[in-house]
């Protein structure tokens, strides 16, 4: 999306963005300029320290951060960054993702990391959620966020389809 990104979207490999896609995809729908980046914690750790370090300079007010596994890209940014950091955890093909939800959600107190489901569903909420952040001081996006919320609450049936 075009513009100066206020949402950094990052990941530990390749591998997590179909699942960090949804993130965008969201971001993309409500017209909140976000850019992605790989990540990695441990294959990257030089990379991880300086995009914490540099992330509120260049204008970013959100991160949201995906890995899977062994997870400590969330939580070692939100170490690097003031900036609220919004925890994604991944599918892992070993532990189905378990793994990357307690290595995430369980911070040590003084550095949050607002923690959401694994996989698909938690990367659209970030989305969400990063977009929610950013409405409390953007009228407009507080607008198309409620626009896309009584859209999706309008395509729910009342009643189910009985097959
Ligand atoms: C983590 O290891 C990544 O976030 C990814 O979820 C997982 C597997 O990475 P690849 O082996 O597919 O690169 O660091």
């Amino acid at each position: 999306m075009a513009g100066t990104a206020e949402v950094g979207i990052v990941m530990g490999s390749q591998s997590d963005w179909p699942t960090m896609e949804e993130a965008a995809r969201i971001l993309d729908a409500l017209g909140v300029a976000h850019e992605t980046r790989i990540v990695s914690a441990h294959r990257t750790p030089d990379r991880l320290w300086s995009y914490g370090t540099e992330a509120a300079g260049r204008g970013l007010k959100v991160i949201i951060a995906g890995a899977g596994g062994a997870a400590h890209l969330p939580g070692m940014m939100a170490s690097k960054t003031q900036l609220p950091v919004i925890g994604v955890p991944v599918q892992s093909r070993a532990l189905s993702g378990v793994d990357s939800l307690y290595s995430i959600v369980q911070m040590p107190r003084g550095f949050p990391v607002a923690t959401m489901a694994i996989g698909a569903s938690g990367a659209a909420n970030a989305g969400l959620m990063a977009a929610q952040i950013l409405a409390l001081s953007d009228p407009a996006l507080a607008t198309r966020l409620a626009e896309w919320r009584a859209d999706l609450s309008a395509a729910i049936p009342e009643e189910p389809e009985r097959g």
